[in-house]
């Protein structure tokens, strides 16, 4: 008995996001497109909220037409995109209306599937995109965020598998964001899926701990049809187990991809030397970290809760914080750490160390989540908790977009003019701030990249940071990318696109641009970090938000 496995290659979306702040660019992806085209793989994914959000933020690209020119470039293969649900590529969810009005433009422009995934993996949140996505004929995937606690069991996520199912959903995937699953927990997953729903099973699983080549093995001998894989070049560490390994593990033996090797090693050939580009992406934070797989906090969240806590004096509390992270989890009922809860979780968690009371500062966002405003809290919440943050609030028990009225008008009259088309609309519907400056940019026909730096002559010496260039790294949150900026103010090059931070006050060297995320309380009495850099300018954010003066994360890159 034979079984093709099918591959989705991320590079084109969540390879380079994962390992390079999503900072590839269209002029990049389209030479080597007739390659790829040529492999077979059963789709490539392409699109997501950070491929746009970087778009639209650093690359200054419209993210549609990159769509249009990828959809040209690949004409025999199936385009994918990852969506947030009702929050679609932003970060609050999107009245009825908006929702539907971006499925059918994505697929007009391209995307043939579409992953769709909720945060709190409140089904209800995903209801109105799968029936878009069916609408626009195009294929609807749903999506358990793969966590462990004592609520996500088997059973829990196989009930969910069946409710996407019966929704319409033409294929379900298990993504595991962070790095958690095992080996043979995905085995047992999978077996459960295949035994009591029909859809096709996909794995996505990050290799942040070195697993997730043998999780999709064993998902494979358990029943899965599909995996998630990211060409060599741009594989492994916080991205995905490689393509060429994958399809030569396979090969021979009952669930050969059938995919070309002799060409894939052209393609990451091809990459090899694009990676090469984006040097100044690379971070120290990508490659394989087993702490995950001990404490459930990434190594990338401990080097930043480090810095955070070095910048308070308070270093010394790391321990707490690493230990109160999954107490203040339990608290909300086990929410899957992915934005936005994974800041809503981890900002607490440092807030009732640091003020040496447990939930003496109780953060907005921790407040809205506890009305229900996310959605369903997957376990039980600690009433008393409850009790405390809401007081007698009313509780949100429908799904939050129910209360929301349409919102495709108000948005076209705000744009107004700077948008030519209902795409433009919905740019400035994903990201508000960014968007309406991408359109006023390329209104007065000032858009123009962040600088690439040279590629350094081989055996050269690395220039010291602090010579002009913002040294920029992502870090890792449970599977959330943070992009984290380390600015040396006196030098810092003019042209690389920024504005200045409104308050003076700012001065932090850690700093770093936010959207229009609203997930941390701007309300809470957050201890600030200590003023280091006295004698620095006003800081430049990207956007109109220091962040490190408000949380301990800067504005996250979105690794889904
Ligand atoms: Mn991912």
């Amino acid at each position: 008995m034979t079984k093709k496995i099918f591959v989705t290659d991320t590079i084109l979306r969540d390879a380079h996001q994962s390992l390079l702040a999503t900072r590839m660019r269209t002029e990049d992806m389209l030479p080597i497109c007739e390659k790829l085209d040529k492999v077979g793989y059963w789709s490539l994914e392409v699109w997501g909220g950070a491929t746009f959000d970087a778009c639209v933020r650093f690359l200054k690209e419209d993210p549609w037409e990159r769509l249009r020119q990828l959809r040209a470039a690949l004409p025999n293969t199936r385009l994918q995109m990852l969506l947030r649900g009702q929050n679609l590529l932003g970060y609050r969810h999107y009245s009825d209306d908006v929702v539907k009005a971006f499925v059918a433009k994505a697929a007009l422009n391209g995307i043939d599937v579409f992953r769709i995934f909720d945060a709190m993996n409140d089904v209800r949140n995903l209801r109105v995109a799968i029936e878009a996505v069916k609408a626009a004929g195009k294929h609807a995937q749903g999506t358990i965020a793969y966590t462990v606690s004592p609520v996500h069991t088997v059973e829990a996520f196989v009930a969910q598998a069946k409710q996407m199912e019966a929704m319409g959903c033409d294929s379900v995937a298990i993504k595991d964001m962070a790095g958690l699953l095992t080996p043979f927990a995905a085995g047992e997953l999978v077996k459960a899926l295949k035994a009591e729903q029909s859809l096709p099973v996909f794995i996505h699983s990050h290799d942040t701990a070195g697993l997730a080549a043998m999780c999709q093995l064993k998902a494979v001998e358990n029943g899965a049809d599909h995996i998630d894989t990211a060409i060599s070049s741009f594989a492994w560490g916080t991205s995905h187990p490689g393509t060429e390994s994958m399809v030569a593990a396979l090969k021979g033996s009952e669930f050969d991809t059938g995919l070309d090797l002799e060409l894939l090693q052209e393609i990451g050939l091809y990459f090899y030397a694009v990676r090469k580009k984006y040097h100044q992406f690379e971070s120290e934070f990508t490659s394989v970290d087993t702490r995950v797989q001990v404490n459930q906090v990434p190594g990338g969240m401990i080097s930043n809760l480090a810095n955070q806590l070095k910048e308070q004096g308070a270093l010394n509390r790391m321990g707490e914080v690493l230990a109160e992270i999954p107490r203040v989890r339990k608290d909300l009922g086990y929410p899957p750490l992915v934005t936005p809860t994974s800041q809503i979780v981890g900002t607490q968690a440092f807030f009732n160390v640091l003020a040496g009371e447990r939930y003496k500062t109780i953060t907005n966002e921790v407040k809205l989540y506890l009305t229900g405003g996310y959605g369903k809290a997957p376990g039980q919440v600690d009433e008393k908790l409850r009790r405390q943050a809401i007081g007698n609030e009313e509780l949100i028990d429908v799904r939050p977009a129910d209360l929301l009225k349409p919102e495709m008008t108000k948005l076209r009259d705000e744009i107004g003019a700077l948008a030519k088309s209902e795409e433009d609309v919905l740019t400035y519907a994903m990201f508000p701030d960014i968007g309406r400056k991408f359109l006023e940019e390329r209104a007065a026909g000032t858009l123009a990249p962040e600088p690439l730096l040279p590629i350094p002559e081989p055996g050269a010496v690395a220039k010291a940071s602090g010579e002009g260039v913002p040294t920029e790294f992502v870090i890792d949150v449970h599977g959330e990318s943070y992009r984290v900026d380390i600015t040396v103010w006196a030098s810092r090059p003019r042209a690389s696109a920024t504005s200045t931070c409104p308050s003076t006050a700012c001065r932090r060297r850690w700093c770093s641009s936010r959207s229009t995320n609203s997930s941390v309380a701007a309300s809470a009495s957050a201890p600030r970090p200590a003023n280091r850099a006295t004698s620095a300018p006003p800081c430049r954010a990207t956007s109109s938000m220091c962040w490190s003066r408000k949380a301990m994360w800067s504005r996250p890159v979105r690794r889904c």
